[in-house]
């Protein structure tokens, strides 16, 4: 059979005020009881944050983000791959000690430019992602001339910071950044002409999952998004997604199983 073209990256939250999982998994053995969970859905990686990004949400130092995260990485790490969800070098780097794979920075190495180094240092893969701002404010009247412009610029400029840094080019993966910084209508946009940032020519990882809009269009709170979710990842796989960043990783898979099996029966990503 041929191999699955896409990845399911299974959020695990270790905080208390992330905006649909928030306080669930913040003891380090619900933590590590929801990451296998996610592994025996067929989560290809996990994806473990300690500080929220919902806008507004209060930051956190480097050390209380590496009590609530580095523990979790270590007990995780022997049954599945494991990245970090984090703006922060210490965190990145506690982290990768304790065996972590992937660095997911939703600041693109903007708050902590030297997390680059640490990345390219050792080696590992990573995700640069679109944010308008920072998360405190990126929700205050966002406005593009051309969304889908702006973020592609953004990408290509941080994407050369990165390899700069001397990230080799083949680690990298960029993402649109869903909700962060966007209206309603700038994520669709960003969805509906997702093949123009896969057409920069890297990997290009989605995160809809429970977001805001999908609930701005369906009138569902957060736990009863997943059909949404299902929509744009589909969507997303359709115009050339390849990882997708989930909570509800068992129907996603299948939904993405089917529409990869649709969409590229050679089995290419
Ligand atoms: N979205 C969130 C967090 N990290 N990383 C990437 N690469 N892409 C995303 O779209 C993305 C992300 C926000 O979702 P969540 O982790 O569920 O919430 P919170 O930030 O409130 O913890």
């Amino acid at each position: 059979m041929a191999p699955h073209p896409f990845l399911v990256m299974g959020i695990v939250n270790v905080t208390p005020d992330s905006f649909s999982d928030g306080g669930r998994f913040l003891r380090h053995e619900d933590a590590r009881a929801q990451g296998l969970r996610l592994l025996a859905d067929g989560a290809d990686l996990l994806d473990v944050g300690g500080e929220s990004t919902r806008p507004g949400a209060a930051p956190v130092t480097a050390a209380e983000e590496i009590a609530r995260t580095a523990d979790v990485v270590a007990q995780l790490s022997p049954h599945g791959r494991v990245s970090i969800d984090t703006t922060k070098v210490a965190v990145a780097e506690a982290a990768l000690d304790a065996g972590a794979d992937y660095v997911n920075d939703v600041s693109a190495f903007r708050f902590e430019p030297d997390l680059a180094a640490l990345v390219a240092d050792r080696g590992v893969d990573c995700c640069l992602m679109h944010m308008r701002g920072e998360p405190r404010t990126m929700q205050d009247a966002p406005h593009y001339d051309d969304v889908v412009s702006d973020v592609k610029a953004h990408l290509t400029e941080r994407l050369e910071f990165a390899t700069a840094q001397g990230i080799s080019e083949d680690r990298i993966h960029l993402d649109p950044g869903i909700g962060f910084g966007k209206t309603v209508a700038h994520n669709l946009e960003l969805l509906r002409r997702l093949d123009e940032i896969v057409a920069l020519g890297r990997p290009v990882l989605v995160g809809t999952s429970r977001k805001g809009f999908l609930g701005a269009l369906t009138g569902r709170d957060v736990d009863e998004r997943v059909a949404g979710t299902i929509a744009t990842n589909v969507l997303a796989l359709a115009a050339g997604a390849e990882i997708f960043r989930v909570h509800d990783v068992r129907p996603v898979r299948d939904a993405l199983t089917v529409a990869a099996a649709t969409v590229r029966p050679d089995g290419r990503r």
